[in-house]
């Protein structure tokens, strides 16, 4: 190094040695000599002739996968140019594929924007190909070399005459260096869709010939990243038609970002820097963030649907049912992270969020509607975040200071062995006590329900939250609800409904379980819940009393014994005092309880759209056509 004079031959030396270093240690180049390695190859010089459609003079890409693992990469660009390098004194064809980065080295724009984790030339394709050939059309010739594990084997030769231009380069994977040579057809294929979509307008045929039935797909997509949002929203309710579309172009920068919102929870957002994918996102992905969660929130309070006191939306509410590609194009990119699909660069976070903050605002002005769907979305968003942060304290709360936490409406059990214990939930607090009473403390918990439950067919979760019984009733059980719940922290496993036999009994029972089946399903399917089974009837004969559960009993008793005795009719529970409701509904010596069961979830899933829903037609039809069905209806 200290040398600086140095001859023509020893240059050349280094160069050869260089490419000797990526023989010898390959994985510093590409990654692996797996098949990801492998694989890379091909992106590698498919990249390059990428990179000549961006500077706008390559239309057509075509890769073909001959026998033998041989690839074939021709373009319709510029053409690798062919005279001398000044300073190397060599073709300068030969020079790219001979000289470590020398990509990049080419005066004036040369490749504009230059990958990271490719972008390390073709000369690394060529050091780890047991041969390459490139076919060069431009200045009017055609020119022709060959290469074998990196090193030329003949001159650049002109074979013929065209005034057409376009590189292809064919190659074959050295066996020394990679595990095996099998190129998986699916996975070039993704990219090369990828890429199309990243490129809009470029065409990329594949081609495997490798087998019998030969493969083609062709690639091109006039609505570039617009077309990739689309793609990926294909099977979602998508809320906005078409696809919001940002773009501009700057000095060092291109930035294009598409974006649609789905009827869905996720959010998908994918970045891309120099059409290599940031998994790991970076600073073109955090200023898009950061400003689609400001201008959201600005226009929201600009338009009053947000109240001056009223939190910000977050981020996370804002891209609720989000799909976005980024794809900026840099000058200089720097990968960072663990697999170096991070974006470092520092500026770019200012310049996405610049752009971005300037293209949503406008659009959100001219979109009223649409702008109102998408505040309106977040707004839903925020909501069922909240209720979900209630929901987890909620049960975090019970975890922490266990029975204290309890409800004081509860009268719990003594035993704390869920297998043995029981809840009963009782309609009514005059019932509730009459059960306290009764009950067998040890097993028996008695948790009476005021009011109405709220009907969760017809609320959103927070709503549903705000609901005391319904609060009172996850503390009780202690599984939590929805995706945090834990039926494994239930504390009974019998829970059993009781409620009065008459029209309001008969809607609280639905209600219950509706609110199981749609939040604690697996309670039911383990089979905890229960409905107790009260008797209807009372007789009173010789100053003995019998209970009966149905007409059917009754019948048959006044048949057996005559008609003579008094009888009294059950309206409700707190018609009973405490031990004949012991005695006659709560009892497991003596009593009829039933458990719920789930045979078919997806037609209880539309009975209980239909009972508990918005629409009312179908409620009607379905009442009309199962009221023979509906017994001891007490109206
Ligand atoms: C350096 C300079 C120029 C083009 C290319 C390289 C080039 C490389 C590859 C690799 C595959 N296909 C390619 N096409 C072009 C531009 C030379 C000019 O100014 O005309």
């Amino acid at each position: 190094m200290a040398e600086k004079k140095h001859t023509y031959d020893e240059h050349q030396i280094q160069v050869l040695e260089g490419l000797e270093a990526v023989r010898r240690r390959p994985g510093m180049y590409i990654g692996s000599t797996g098949a990801r390695g492998l694989h890379h190859l091909v992106y590698e010089v498919v990249d390059n002739s990428i990179d000549e459609a961006m500077a706008g003079f390559c239309s057509s890409i075509d890769v073909t996968l001959h026998p033998g693992s041989i690839v074939t990469v021709v373009d319709d660009g510029r053409g690798i140019p062919v005279r001398e390098h000044p300073q190397v004194k060599r073709p300068a064809v030969e020079v790219v594929l001979t000289l470590l980065h020398a990509g990049g080295k080419f005066g004036g724009e040369g490749y504009k924007v230059a990958g990271g984790l490719h972008g390390v030339g073709l000369s690394v394709v060529n050091a780890l190909s047991q041969w390459l050939e490139v076919e060069v059309k431009r200045d009017r010739g055609i020119f022709h070399q060959r290469y074998e594990r990196g090193k030329p084997v003949m001159d650049l030769k002109k074979k013929g005459n065209t005034n057409r231009t376009g590189t292809k380069i064919t190659f074959l994977p050295d066996a020394d260096i990679f595990d095996d040579l099998n190129f998986e057809f699916d996975v070039l294929a993704k990219r090369f869709q990828e890429l199309a979509y990243l490129n809009r307008g470029v065409r990329i045929t594949f081609k495997d010939l490798r087998f019998a039935e030969p493969l083609e797909k062709v690639y091109r997509f006039e609505g570039g990243i617009v077309s990739f949002v689309q793609h990926l929203n294909r099977n979602k309710d998508v809320i906005i038609k078409k696809p919001i579309h940002i773009e501009e172009q700057g000095e060092n920068t291109d930035l294009e970002i598409a974006m649609q919102y789905n009827a869905g929870y996720s959010e998908l957002i994918y970045s891309f820097a120099n059409n290599i994918h940031t998994h790991e996102g970076g600073t073109h992905e955090l200023g898009f963030k950061n400003a689609l969660t400001r201008v959201v929130n600005d226009y929201a309070r600009q338009k009053g649907i947000l109240k001056d006191n009223d939190a910000n939306l977050s981020g996370d509410d804002i891209r609720e049912g989000l799909t976005a590609i980024i794809s900026i194009k840099l000058k200089d990119p720097q990968f960072e992270g663990q697999t170096k699909t991070k974006l470092g660069n520092a500026e770019i976070r200012g310049v996405v969020e610049g752009i971005l903050y300037e293209g949503m605002q406008s659009f959100l002005e001219k979109n009223p509607p649409l702008a109102r769907k998408i505040v309106d979305k977040s707004i839903r968003s925020f909501r069922a975040r909240e209720a979900a942060r209630k929901a987890r304290e909620l049960t975090r709360r019970k975890n922490a200071l266990e029975v204290n936490a309890l409800p004081g409406k509860l009268a719990d059990c003594t035993s704390k062995d869920p297998g043995l214990s029981e809840l009963y939930l009782v309609e009514g607090d005059s019932a509730g006590g009459s059960a306290k009473q009764g009950r067998e403390r040890i097993f028996q918990a008695i948790l009476p329900l005021r009011g109405k439950i709220i009907n969760v067919e017809k609320a959103r979760i927070d709503k549903i939250l705000a609901n005391e019984e319904i609060r009172t009733m996850i503390t009780a059980l202690g599984t939590g609800i929805g995706d945090e719940f834990d039926i494994t922290r239930a504390r009974y496993h019998k829970i059993i409904i009781m409620t009065d036999a008459d029209v309001d009994g008969s809607h609280i029972r639905t209600l219950l379980l509706t609110f199981f089946f749609r939040y604690m399903r697996p309670l039911i399917e383990a089979g905890y819940v229960y409905i107790a089974q009260p008797p209807l009837y009372k007789v009173k004969k010789d100053k003995k009393e019998h209970y009966f559960y149905n007409e059917e009993q009754l019948e048959a008793f006044f048949r057996q014994q005559g008609r003579g005795a008094p009888l009294q009719r059950y309206k409700g529970l707190g018609e009973m005092n405490p031990e004949q409701l012991w005695e006659t509904t709560m009892d497991p010596e003596k009593r009829t309880i039933l458990q719920v069961k789930l045979e078919d979830a997806l037609l209880a899933d539309s009975i209980f759209t239909t009972l508990m829903g918005e629409k009312v037609e179908p409620r009607k039809e379905f009442i009309e056509q199962h009221a023979h069905l509906v017994k001891n209806l007490d109206i």
